[in-house]
């Protein structure tokens, strides 16, 4: 029986109770497959309360340790006692980064059940995928701090993005590549060159450039502020959607927000070479605020977890996943961001009932 070996960081927050139920739902999976396939799972208590015993995120080789895994499985980073960019950058974006996972795919999913506030999700069926360029752009980390010692209300700050024409061709023919197996062949280049003439500029002519090879996909290039309104007002003209770091991870935000709640969308971090492990995730932070209530919705892990059985080569099996979580949401089985009262273990079971 092949075993794929998962290294589980369920991180701060909720995502310690989400991760729990997407492998619960993998394990459910395993169980009913007769011995086809099964899953031999790490985990890793690195995130906040490791950073406040040891003062990292991870150790220093965890890198290392997490090299030879088939897929990774995260939860969500972040909790009040750790400065944000200090928890983000000591573990997600460290693994993100040094794996170079550069593709970063957010499908935004309209379930039965749920009700958008669109109006024009009651009659418009909607479903997109956000490209999220994973790599570099406004996350590459460049910049610095300075001239404190001038004294009070004198330091500077530069916070640099970096793009690269390699870094965008491989993004975006990775968009285009995704756009060829959907209903709609459609890319949306989101873009803000008439205000940042050099690095989207160059973002624009590569786009324009890819897209000659790919005469069969229709595509737009929109500016950040009007993607933004498209959202809400066009939905039903977007497919893939492909965006710099920043402006994916605002976007898709958006985007699962307009599907109900954050607490749906799932995301993989792919390294589509495969020289290192990819990380699944949901989109989703810790959420401090309902974290050891037993009600954070699982879907958006689930989904993670469906996405990873994509990549590890089992697509029945996570189609099978993605039924299950539209059966358990049509049957009105919803957890309190969505408007219910269900928990994640009930919802996490209603899935598994499903399968
Ligand atoms: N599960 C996703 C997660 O924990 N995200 C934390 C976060 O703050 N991410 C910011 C970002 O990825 O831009």
């Amino acid at each position: 029986m092949p075993a794929f070996r998962i290294a589980v960081i369920p991180g701060d927050g909720v995502g310690r109770e989400v991760a729990a139920a997407g492998r619960t739902v993998l394990d459910a999976l395993a169980g009913a497959s007769r011995g086809a396939f099964g899953f031999e799972w790490t985990e890793f208590d690195w995130g906040c309360d490791y950073y406040t015993r040891t003062g990292r995120m991870m150790p220093a080789d965890g890198l290392d340790e997490l090299r030879t895994f088939d897929a990774l499985y995260f939860g969500a980073v972040g909790w009040p006692s750790v400065p944000d960019h200090v928890s983000l950058w000591g573990l997600r974006l460290n693994i993100c980064q040094n794996f170079d996972q550069w593709a970063n795919v957010r499908p935004v999913r309209f379930h039965p059940g749920i009700t958008s506030p669109l109006r024009k999700a009651d009659t418009t069926p909607l479903d997109w995928v956000v490209v999220r360029e994973n790599s570099e752009g406004e996350y590459v980390g460049a910049g610095g701090r300075n001239l404190a010692g001038r004294g009070p209300g004198s330091e500077v700050a530069l916070q640099t993005a970096l793009f690269t024409e390699r870094g965008c061709e491989r993004i975006m023919r990775f968009a285009f590549d995704l756009a060829r197996t959907r209903d709609r062949k459609k890319v949306s280049s989101v873009t803000k060159s008439n205000a940042q003439q050099h690095g989207m500029v160059l973002w624009d002519e590569t786009f324009a450039r890819v897209s000659r090879d790919y005469p069969d996909v229709e595509t737009e290039s929109v500016l950040v502020d009007a993607a933004a309104a498209k959202f809400v007002l066009r939905p039903e003209d977007l497919s893939v959607v492909v965006a710099s770091n920043l402006f994916a991870d605002i976007l898709s935000d958006l985007g699962s927000a307009l599907a109900g709640s954050l607490g749906l969308a799932a995301s993989a971090n792919l390294n589509p070479d495969r020289r290192f492990p990819s990380m699944f995730e949901p989109v989703h932070g810790s959420a401090p605020d309902i974290a050891g209530q037993g009600v954070a919705n699982p879907v958006g892990a689930i989904g993670s977890a469906a996405l990873m059985l994509d990549h590890l080569g089992l697509p029945g099996e996570a189609r099978r996943v993605r039924a299950a979580i539209d059966a358990t949401t049509g049957s009105g089985l919803l957890t309190p961001d969505l408007g219910g009262k269900a928990t994640t273990e009930e919802v996490t079971a209603a899935v598994i009932d499903s399968l």
